[in-house]
């Protein structure tokens, strides 16, 4: 062997030798060296590893379309006309802190839709201050006229006062509360003709500790505007009986009186099977409403309202805006104007709507436990408004 013979072979084992040294300790190195890895890249498809296969390990691993990421575009597309509404205490400030919270994360951030929250006494700086830097949307603050809270002097407080009692003995929920019969008042008849409300059509009602569990990825809003419905709800149940005793006497005297408001396919059939002989209670939650605030101010509702009001049953008994509110929408409103939104989780102690349809409880990144939802709880009236829409 030569001189020159010899040197080559020097080299070449020296440069195998090198090679091995580092693919055995640099992980990377030996990767892009491999051979089989050479054949992927001369022969495109013929990978034997699919990327996938590093997540097998990991079953509950999320995948589409569980995955990705918020969708934090700003929505610029058309906007109803439309707020947020928040009827609150001063002390309620923490609740109404986690529920604007919640539906800014949910859906608000992307829609800055307005908010205007209400109350029967100033609003404290601090309330205004901590609500406000929430959002980036316009947030107004309204005191609500006297005379649309408290209870009018045409009520016989003697025999108001006896109600009040009887209920207390009855254990029955705020049975003894004036204050909660004003708030239940006014949600029936007059948060929609606050000055800063009567700018808008639409509104979504908020309480305060109320949960948002699922992104909502499109415009509620704008749905019932051009699916032309008037009234939205997301959880149906029983009503107390002994909270509205004479209600249901005092609507069909109305309906009596005023046949010519009853909508051609209302849906008397959901709350009576007896043609408004008797109510079966059922009625929408309307801790959660999402409405047109044209309904409440049109001719129907305006008589209905001051037909009811002049009964004195928010004060004598304890009528509640959900019953006042439903019956109306089922009676003034045709049944295809009365909206089940599924895909609205959302929950007001201690009842919860996660949806149910294929998909939604995915697609919305949903917190609530879809087995728990209060749906077809034995006191939802669910599966009654299901029956009925469908026959
Ligand atoms: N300003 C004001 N808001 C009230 C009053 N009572 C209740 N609210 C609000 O009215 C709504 C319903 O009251 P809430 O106590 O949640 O009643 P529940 O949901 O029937 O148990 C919530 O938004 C409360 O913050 C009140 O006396 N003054
Ligand atoms: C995010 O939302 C905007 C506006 O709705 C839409 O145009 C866009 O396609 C969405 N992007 C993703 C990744 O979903
Ligand atoms: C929004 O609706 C209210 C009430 O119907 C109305 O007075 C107002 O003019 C509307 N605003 C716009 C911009 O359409
Ligand atoms: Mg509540």
């Amino acid at each position: 062997m030569n001189t020159s013979a010899r040197y080559i072979i020097t080299i070449v084992v020296f440069v195998i030798s090198i090679h091995y040294i580092v693919s055995f300790t640099h992980e990377s190195y030996g990767r892009a060296t491999s051979l089989s890895n050479l054949k992927n890249k001369l022969i495109p498809g013929s990978s034997s590893t699919p990327a996938s296969d590093t997540l097998e390990n990991f079953p509950s691993y999320p995948s589409e379309p569980y995955g990705g990421h918020t969708n934090e575009t700003l929505v610029t597309d058309y906007h109803a006309n439309a707020t947020f509404v928040i009827l609150a205490r001063n002390n309620d400030l923490n609740g109404a802190v986690r529920s604007i919270r919640e539906i800014e994360d949910r859906f608000n951030r992307r829609y800055r839709y307005p908010y205007v929250f209400l109350n029967e006494e100033p609003f404290t700086a601090e309330f205004k201050s901590r609500i406000s830097v929430l959002t980036s949307s316009k947030v107004e603050f309204g005191q609500i006229p006297k005379e649309h809270w408290y209870q009018p002097d045409s009520i016989d407080e003697a025999k108001a006062k006896a109600g009040r009692d009887k209920m207390e003995e009855q254990n029955i929920i705020y049975g003894g509360s004036v204050s909660y019969r004003n708030m239940c008042r006014f949600n029936s008849g007059f948060f929609f003709k606050h000055p800063l409300m009567l700018k808008y059509r639409w509104y979504w009602r908020i309480e305060p500790d109320v949960h948002f569990h699922c992104d909502i990825l499109y415009d509620p809003f704008v749905f019932m505007e051009e699916q032309k419905k008037v009234y939205s709800f997301t959880i149906t149940m029983y009503e107390y009986q002994a909270t509205i005793p004479t209600l249901w006497g005092h609507v069909m005297d109305f309906v009596k009186l005023h046949p010519e408001y009853i909508a051609k396919d209302n849906s008397l059939g959901f709350m009576s099977t007896d043609n408004g002989a008797t109510y079966n209670l059922c009625h929408f939650w309307s801790n959660f409403e999402i409405a047109d605030m044209e309904f409440w101010r049109g001719p129907a509702y305006t008589a209905f309202f001051e037909y009811l009001d002049k009964q004195g049953g928010f004060y004598y008994e304890r009528w509640g805006d959900a019953p006042v509110h439903s019956i109306a929408a089922a009676l003034f409103a045709s049944r295809d104007q009365i909206q089940f939104f599924d895909d609205i989780g959302y929950e007001h102690n201690p009842y919860t709507h996660c949806p149910k349809g294929k998909g939604a409880w995915e697609k919305g990144k949903c917190s609530c436990d879809p087995l728990k939802s209060f749906d077809y709880d034995g006191y939802s009236c669910m599966s009654k408004w299901d029956r009925f829409i469908e026959q």
